[in-house]
């Protein structure tokens, strides 16, 4: 896009809870600047920036995706579009993490029917916490009970007087007008109040407005752009994107008020401007990477500074190897367009890299530069998955790896102690969407279950442990005798197993053996067949048979002495505990509170933080499956958790006897089958 100098280009990310008509805009704007020769609508599945199957059928956006459209107005500049559209759903968060991270403003959607929801203060808050500078749209104003004052009323009731109105629905409901340039007391209005706003952008205009002078259209975009840039204005702009009326008002509000990829520089990892100069050295941060069926295998990145050309070699500083750049491509939807470069302020894809992925900068050889790694949303829901058709086994590994290879908030482990497959993310409609898309790339169906708790087993106090494996069944005989303690150890303990073995009651060479059984005793424990943990044994007497003694006698008598030992030294279980943060409204307090006691949670603290409360709170990993979607529905929503591994903590024992219970019927189907 040689034709068009980067600072004429305005690079935003469209976010905002779920339904706020983003993805409306960017289809209304594709058609409008003649990138697509329909008007597409997500809300039935014809929308071009909404093209992805799961897309379509969900009637929601999913993925951040890119999209490049010029507008040319009538005896004015040309101007650059480089948007970012994001899903608002709850469960698909990540993907606006990442795509607010590469952008140079936020255009903040609010329905005019539904004002302020949820997902319109999660997007506020990544803005704020990335001092995103942004604008406002009020959307669906075409519809039936749009109320667009009451809408700007709350937006102001929140986030104060710097949302400020610059374009307006007209009376009638059939254009919108610009606050800058109507006629009417209404714009002349809203033009003082916008004076005042770009005055404080610096002391020359201050005191010209001091001094009784009016701006220059000029000067007022100009300090307007500046409060902007500085998060001191937010634009807010009227919308009927589905009416297509709005969008040259926003066009040219956007070209005046909103920084270019000059006024706002990105930050490398050391807080280190990027020169955004197209002669500046490279630097080309990475923020998703897919391997699409359809697409094939592209990795998008947004280009800080320098010139990122076809064809060229550069270097990936994470990774800290060279990088071959082939074809350098701008996306819309669906549609793959090469270009021979690209500069700061461009989303680009990138084809068949061989190195380089997700959270990886490329910058010019010789010139090592190294954007920060997005921070991804942690995961907080997880299943256990399993193969619907016992023979896909071999595809779920790597189907469950494509899938979280496009995803960077989904992760698929093993776990060791469970013998499952889990796969962990944001929300339970992320997971059953990554797996519908499982299903059609890989053929392979799968069930979701709740996981298996990890519980381990352990002891409290010393007991003893006898047995002597005596069997004489014609021939050679079976022989071994083992004493042995058990007492409880501290955890981290290297020499579990103590050699206390005084004479020759018991020959050194099986205490290999001995040592095998014990393992095999404390891989499944006396109670619940757990593993056990934080034990030590000492076998300290036996008796052993000239003949009939073998390793396997002794290893058998170990094993079962062990259990005999465990089973008097009151061995009780023990479960992953998690440590939570919880962050509601205040108004959900109590309930919440209430919840985590009937979760046998136990609340550790709770603060205050951008006006919602946060409880911290420690609690069994076992009450804790479901409850990223029973908190949504105890709080509107409007709630949110992390949580992490803390510790292992005794089982209640109340709570204790149903496990064992339950492991014992198990057992017994086992023995029975
Ligand atoms: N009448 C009217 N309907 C609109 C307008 N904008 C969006 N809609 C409808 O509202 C629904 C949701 O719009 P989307 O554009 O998909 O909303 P979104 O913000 O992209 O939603 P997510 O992708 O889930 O975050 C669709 O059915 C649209 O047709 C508008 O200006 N007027
Ligand atoms: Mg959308």
């Amino acid at each position: 896009m040689k034709d068009i100098p980067v600072a004429d280009v305005r690079n935003f990310v469209l976010v905002g809870h779920t339904g706020s008509g983003k993805t409306s805009l960017v289809d209304a704007l594709l058609y409008k600047l003649g990138v697509n020769d329909r008007l597409g609508n997500p809300g039935d599945g014809t929308s071009v920036a909404d093209w992805t199957d799961e897309e379509k059928n969900r009637k929601i956006s999913i993925w951040a995706k890119p999209f490049d459209a010029v507008w040319r107005p009538k005896g004015g500049k040309a101007l650059r579009l480089v948007m970012l559209d994001t899903p608002g759903y709850a469960d698909f968060h990540g993907q606006m993490v990442a795509a607010t991270t590469v952008a140079d403003a936020a255009l903040l959607a609010v329905d005019a029917t539904a004002g302020v929801q949820v997902g319109t203060v999660r997007a506020w808050k990544r803005c704020e916490a990335l001092g995103l500078p942004r604008a406002i749209a009020i959307t669906g104003l075409d519809k039936e009970n749009a109320d667009f004052e009451g809408t700007v009323a709350a937006v102001q009731d929140l986030w104060g007087a710097r949302c400020e109105v610059v374009t307006y629905p007209a009376a009638d409901k059939k254009s919108v007008l610009d606050a800058l340039s109507a006629p009417g007391g209404e714009a002349e209005a809203l033009r003082a109040r916008l004076t005042d706003v770009a005055a404080e952008s610096s002391d020359a205009l201050i005191e010209k407005v001091l001094g009784g002078e009016t701006l220059t259209a000029d000067e007022l975009a100009g300090g307007l752009r500046a409060s902007v840039t500085q998060g001191k204005f937010i634009p807010v702009f009227a919308l009927m994107a589905r009416q297509s009326i709005g969008l040259d008002e926003l066009l040219g509000g956007f070209a005046r008020l909103m920084p270019s990829p000059l006024d706002r520089p990105g930050k490398d990892a050391d807080g280190k401007d990027v020169n955004p100069a197209a002669d500046a050295p490279l630097v080309a941060q990475v923020w998703r990477a897919i391997n699409d069926p359809f697409v094939g295998q592209l990795t998008m990145a947004r280009v800080w500074g320098g010139t990122l050309k076809e064809k060229s070699e550069a270097y990936n500083a994470v990774k800290e190897q060279k990088e071959t750049v082939g074809a350098v491509f701008f996306l819309n939807g669906k549609k793959q367009e090469t270009v021979p470069e690209a500069q700061a302020g461009d989303i680009v894809a990138l084809a068949k890299l061989k190195g380089t992925g997700l959270n990886d900068t490329l910058c010019a050889p010789g010139k090592p530069a190294k954007m920060a790694p997005i921070a991804f949303p942690k995961p907080v829901v997880s299943f256990a998955v399993t193969p619907k058709n016992q023979s896909d086994d071999d595809k779920l590994g790597p189907g469950l790896h494509r899938v979280a290879d496009d995803d960077p908030t989904i992760v698929v482990q093993r776990n060791d102690e469970t013998h499952e497959v889990i796969i962990s993310g944001i929300g339970d409609v992320q997971i059953d969407t990554a797996m519908e898309r499982m299903k059609s790339r890989s053929k392979v169906e799968v069930l979701l279950s709740t996981p298996k708790v990890a519980y381990k087993e352990t002891v409290t106090a010393k007991g003893e442990g006898h047995y002597k494996h005596k069997k004489q069944s014609g021939g050679r005989g079976q022989y071994g005798e083992v004493y042995l303690r058990i007492e409880p150890m501290k955890a981290g303990t290297a020499d579990w197993f103590v050699d206390g073995i005084v004479g020759t009651s018991i020959p050194r060479n099986f205490l290999p053996a001995i040592e095998k059984g014990l393992v095999d005793g404390m891989t499944r424990g006396a109670l619940a067949g757990y593993p056990v943990v934080n034990t030590m044994v000492t076998v300290y007497d036996g008796s052993s048979h000239d003949v009939d003694s073998s390793e396997i006698a002794f290893k058998i008598a170990a094993r079962t002495a062990f259990k005999d030992g465990m089973t008097k030294a009151r061995p009780v279980l023990l479960e992953p505990i998690m440590t939570a943060r919880v962050t509601i409204p205040g108004d959900y307090m109590g309930d919440c509170t209430g919840d985590m006691n009937h979760r046998r949670g136990r609340i550790l603290g709770m603060e205050s933080e951008d006006g919602m409360q946060v409880i911290i709170a420690e609690v069994p990993q076992s009450e804790m499956f479901k409850y990223s979607s029973e908190l949504r529905s105890m709080t509107g929503g409007r709630g949110s958790f992390e949580m992490e591994f803390n510790r292992y903590e005794i089982v209640p024992a109340n709570v204790a006897q149903k496990i064992i219970a339950e492991a014992a019927k198990h057992k017994q189907a086992e023995v029975e089958e």
